[in-house]
């Protein structure tokens, strides 16, 4: 079998394969594992994984208020970003988009945003507390589904600055 088959199970989602080939082009390997209970929070991630919710890994969309662009913020589960801290380290204030812009900046559904592999890439910015883990988990494009990853591995491949976000 060709090693594209091998890494994507013919039963995923499209949405799903979408990550896996997006994670492929930038050289990661991701197996995506479809819950039976939802995966939409942080914290029915973390029960659906066995983990602790430190490390989910909630990929929030911004918008800058100056700019109009996207940033996007790995955050671990158990933080809040500090949204003024947040805006000294990105340059401008932000704002929360709605679940419509984020669709549309993304290509995905709010609760299975992916880490990577978005219609539009943004600048990156990665917890630098989810870096404490060898693995985090991280969602797959679904509200089902979810990825293991080193979080070293995500900062690389997504051009991650790490910083402190809450
Ligand atoms: N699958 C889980 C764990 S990986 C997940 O996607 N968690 S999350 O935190 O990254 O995504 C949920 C986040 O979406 C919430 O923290 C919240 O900040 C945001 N959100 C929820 N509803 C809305 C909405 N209507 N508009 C904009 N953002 C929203």
């Amino acid at each position: 079998m060709p090693e594209a088959d091998l890494a994507r199970e013919p039963s995923l989602p499209p949405s799903v394969a979408k990550v896996v080939d997006a994670a492929r082009a930038l050289g990661l390997s991701i197996a995506p594992r479809l819950m039976p209970a939802s995966t939409r929070t942080a914290q029915e991630a973390a029960a659906a994984c066995g983990c602790a919710v430190a490390q989910i890994v909630k990929s929030l969309v911004f918008t800058g208020a100056t700019s109009g662009r996207s940033y996007l913020l790995l955050v671990s589960g158990a933080n809040r970003v500090d949204v003024k801290a947040a805006a000294l380290l990105l340059g401008e204030p932000l704002e929360r988009p709605d679940a419509e812009r984020v669709r549309e900046a993304t290509g995905f559904a709010i609760g299975g945003i992916p880490p990577l592999g978005h219609a539009t890439p943004s600048p990156v910015w990665l917890d630098q507390d989810l870096l404490a883990f060898d693995l985090v988990w991280a969602a797959a494009g679904h509200p089902n589904a979810v990825f293991p990853i080193d979080p070293k591995l995500l900062a690389r491949a997504t051009g991650a600055t790490p910083a402190k976000l809450s």
